[in-house]
């Protein structure tokens, strides 16, 4: 296991030479992560245009003419797909995944490094049909990115022809490049880990992108086959969530197919999909908080088997999503306890985080500030679950812009603040190059208030009963005035926050190319991927020799060593025995 066979062989010998074979067709982890983070961020920044364009509408409606309803609907489709699926999962797991898993089990590359060439591949081509849907007739699908038939593929519903088959297209091709990716991230972590590197010395950020993993094989099949059915209903007249439908007058040819399986399907992928997204985040933050604290993660353990509870809890309790379809009392019962158990493993991680900062050598640094607020963010998002889990809560809540305030704390803000935190934490890792502190600070402070700015206010809209997805609010008898006002005020916190990513694309690229040199190992790190003969490192990794692991990666601060950090391959020394706490297991 240890033994990769190209280990003993001078890795020269491997290394592809031409520019082709090195950046374009590579099959080196390191440029196909670096691959899907371009091409993530790419369209996570269309995505993002897409949501100001809405928040124009929503702050001042009558003004821009050139949204209408039905594109007001194609625009929070396509921004809620893209932002779930194109951008956080392909930027956590076929980016970082895909950076960090070999480098930091000590791993010369993922196993099958051919088929995770060709995962990146599939997922371009995979985002290249999703947009490929804005230039086809009738535009992109509006029927929000639940899909949900009958609507989804029923004339009236924007794109409903063109728009939903390239998007369902899209979906299954995404899958396609995600299971060939995800297959080679569980067969890294189980086969390819270097000696010594055992499961409970693996860093956090390996854990939470494991099960991450994991979980994403378990749940992307149902999204595979629904896309699937709902393809063939809509092309070749099947009724497997289609009823018998009278439509604009006319009856439709469909016979008694479910809707609600569709549903149940869904979210069956739909909940464990949050986890798919939460957990690398949470790997990746419990180590950021550890380095930049000198301090080791508190209560490693326990975070490992928070994680892993919570990966199994997320496939009990999707019908979370589902209280208004008219469930039977007993399951909205089953499924809110479920709902609230998952609190708990959470809540040990949230504190743990904490307790972690607790007297520690905490250093103010960019990734360690979006570190902190993600755990702001995450709280107060999680804490909302909290409500929305109770059937009774839910009832009234449900479809209103609590429920968007909700979703976008949690799993909105919540990982684009660990992506922030982990681009960088591990930039000089990745390129060689400091960025710029300074920028960075202001980015994240805009980042962060702005936040608030934006989905604090839309709580309070929740409770006025403001509906989700609608173009306007028009006049009704509930909703006061001063809900437009507040509209206004969040639409300009939303455009600044949007501007002020400006700033890390700036800081990004600038450094890239003028950047200052980075020491090798800038933050004193302990895991391995920082312990490599070359920053950044080469193809192949180690050199001629993989590295031997003596101890867990979180040995900070160690009493009686000199140093404040220990590696992760530094043999045990009797100066640190004699003193009892360190060499953990
Ligand atoms: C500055 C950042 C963002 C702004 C201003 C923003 C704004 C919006 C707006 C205005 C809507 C439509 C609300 C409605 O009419 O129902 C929406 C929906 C949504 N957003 Fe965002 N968003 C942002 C970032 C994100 C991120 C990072 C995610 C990642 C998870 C995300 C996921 C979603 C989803 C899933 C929907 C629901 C789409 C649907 O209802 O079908 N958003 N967002
Ligand atoms: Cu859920």
């Amino acid at each position: 296991m240890q033994h990769v066979a190209i280990a003993d062989q001078p890795d020269e010998l491997h290394d592809p030479q031409s520019f082709i074979a090195k950046y374009v067709w590579s099959q080196d982890h390191k440029v196909i992560a670096i691959q899907y983070g371009g091409t993530a961020i790419f369209v996570g920044l269309i995505a993002l245009v897409l949501s100001g364009l809405m928040r124009l509408q929503l702050g001042f409606p009558d003004t821009f003419d050139f949204i209408d309803p039905s594109s007001y609907l194609q625009f929070v489709t396509m921004h809620g797909m893209i932002m779930v699926i194109y951008l956080l999962t392909a930027l956590l797991l076929g980016g970082f995944g895909n950076y960090l898993i070999p480098l930091m089990v000590g791993a010369r590359d993922m196993v099958f490094p051919f088929m995770n060439m060709l995962s990146y591949w599939v997922y371009l081509l995979s985002v290249l049909i999703l947009l490929a849907s804005f230039f086809v007739p009738g535009g992109p699908t509006g029927a929000g990115w639940t899909l949900y038939p009958p609507q989804a593929i029923l004339e009236g519903t924007p794109g409903y022809d063109w728009g939903i088959l390239l998007m369902l297209v899209s979906l299954a091709v995404f899958i396609v490049a995600f299971t060939m990716g995800g297959l080679n991230y569980v067969t890294t972590v189980l086969q390819a880990r270097c000696r010594g590197m055992t499961l409970m010395r693996m860093p956090l950020t390996i854990w939470g992108i494991f099960t991450a993993t994991v979980l994403g094989i378990l749940a992307f099949p149902a999204l595979l086959v629904s896309a699937i059915m709902m393809i063939l209903d809509k092309t070749l007249g099947t009724s497997f969530f289609m009823p018998v439908l009278v439509s604009l007058g006319e009856s439709l040819e469909y016979t008694g197919g479910s809707p609600i399986l569709f549903q149940h399907l869904f979210w069956f992928f739909g909940h464990p999909e949050v986890y798919i997204v939460a957990l690398p985040a949470f790997g990746m933050v419990s180590d950021v908080l550890s380095v930049h604290a000198r301090k080791n993660i508190f209560g490693y353990r326990m975070m490992v088997w928070a994680i892993v509870a919570i990966g199994g809890l997320s496939f009990i309790v999707w019908a979370h999503h589902m209280y208004v379809s008219g469930m039977h009392p007993a399951f909205g019962f089953f499924f809110a306890t479920t709902t609230l158990i998952i609190a708990v493993p959470t809540a040990i991680k949230v504190y743990n985080w904490v307790l972690t900062l607790w007297r520690g050598n905490i250093h103010l640094t960019v990734p360690m500030l979006f570190a902190i607020g993600f755990i702001f963010t995450f709280t107060h998002g999680g804490l909302t679950g909290l409500f929305l889990g109770n059937v009774t809560i839910d009832l009234p809540l449900s479809d209103t812009y609590f429920v968007v305030a909700h979703f976008h704390m949690v799993m909105g803000v919540s990982p684009i603040m660990v992506l922030f935190a982990a681009i960088y934490h591990w930039f000089p890792l990745m390129s060689g190059k400091m960025f710029n502190e300074t920028l960075g600070k202001w980015h994240f402070w805009c980042t962060f208030l702005g936040t608030y700015a934006i989905y604090l206010p839309m709580h309070y809209l929740g409770f006025l009963g403001v509906p989700r997805r609608y173009f306007a609010m028009g006049t009704t008898n509930f909703i006061p005035e001063s809900a437009q006002t507040l509209n206004a005020q969040i639409t300009i916190a939303a455009l600044l926050v949007g501007l002020s990513q400006l700033i890390f694309l700036y800081n990004i690229l600038w450094s890239l190319r003028y950047g200052e040199k980075s020491k090798k190992n800038p933050w004193g790190a302990a895991s391995l991927e920082w312990q490599t003969p070359d920053q950044p490192p080469r193809h192949g990794n180690w050199g001629p020799e993989l590295p031997e692991v003596h101890r867990w990666a979180y040995d900070y601060s160690v009493p009686g060593v000199k140093e404040d950090f220990i590696p992760q391959n530094h043999p045990v020394t009797a100066e640190e025995r004699t003193d009892g706490e360190g060499g953990h297991a």
